[in-house]
């Protein structure tokens, strides 16, 4: 797998036109978040240009801002509360069931109401992110409630992950579009992610973690040679 930058920029376009082409005229469409969707939006873009009708709901304001200035038609979940299809990244994949660790790039919790709203969930990823195991390169992020952070930090501690709150480059807290903190969790090699998603759940002042179980219907996994499209075992 090529490792430079535009290597692997041609690789997220790759898989971002396979997915925007599973896209068919008046769908309910989920926009995820990161560099890949990203590169999707600019895909889904274009097509809309062209005549194609979609309604999009985006999972972070950055992605809402790109697709309301490329004329993708957006709406919220007052409109519609299922959803056709949705696209997103992901930060690593367990081939197998699918399973995901998402929320690197920022956006988790929206990522996984849209997620967990649609008919179909596709993951757009190159081959580098498939591990056997979560958690084998990616910390978990988890979002908090700002309050009393360093509790549910210590008790996530307890299970056993170094925990960081995530931090911008001068230093200061990164807030969620949502107003929340992120913890980065290092559990190394997760043994269950099912069980552990659950675990982490339990955690009084923690939203939402960016394991992502059961809910991918398709990844698209792009690589040098090619396409190749995996569905939960
Ligand atoms: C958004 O914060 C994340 O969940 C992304 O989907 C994930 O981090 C993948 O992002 P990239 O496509 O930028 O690697």
């Amino acid at each position: 797998v090529s490792t430079s930058e535009s290597g692997r920029d041609a690789l997220k376009r790759a898989a971002a036109e396979a997915a925007v082409a599973m896209i068919e005229d008046g769908m309910v469409v989920g926009i995820g978040s990161g560099t890949t969707a990203a590169q999707a939006i600019a895909v889904l873009g274009e097509r809309v240009a062209a005549g194609l009708k979609v309604t999009g709901i985006p999972t972070s304001e950055k992605s809402a801002a790109q697709a309301q200035q490329l004329g993708i038609p957006l709406a919220d979940f007052a409109a519609h509360q299922q959803i056709d299809l949705a696209f997103d990244g992901a930060d690593e994949v367990e081939p197998g069931p699918l399973n995901l660790i998402k929320g690197l790039g920022g956006a988790l919790l929206r990522e996984k109401i849209v997620a967990s709203a649609s008919r179909r969930l596709v993951i757009m990823v190159d081959g580098g992110k498939l591990v056997p195991r979560l958690g084998s390169r990616a910390p978990v992020p988890v979002e908090v409630v700002p309050f009393g952070w360093q509790v549910t930090a210590r008790r996530l501690a307890e299970l056993g992950a170094t925990v960081e709150p995530r931090r911008d480059a001068a230093g200061s807290f990164v807030h969620t579009d949502g107003g929340n903190l992120t913890l980065d969790c290092r559990f190394g090699p997760i043994a269950d992610a099912a069980a552990l998603a659950c675990r982490l759940r339990e955690i009084v002042g923690v939203i939402e973690s960016g394991l992502f179980i059961g809910l991918t219907s398709e990844v698209i996994v792009a690589e040098p040679g090619g396409i190749r499209r995996l569905h939960p075992a």
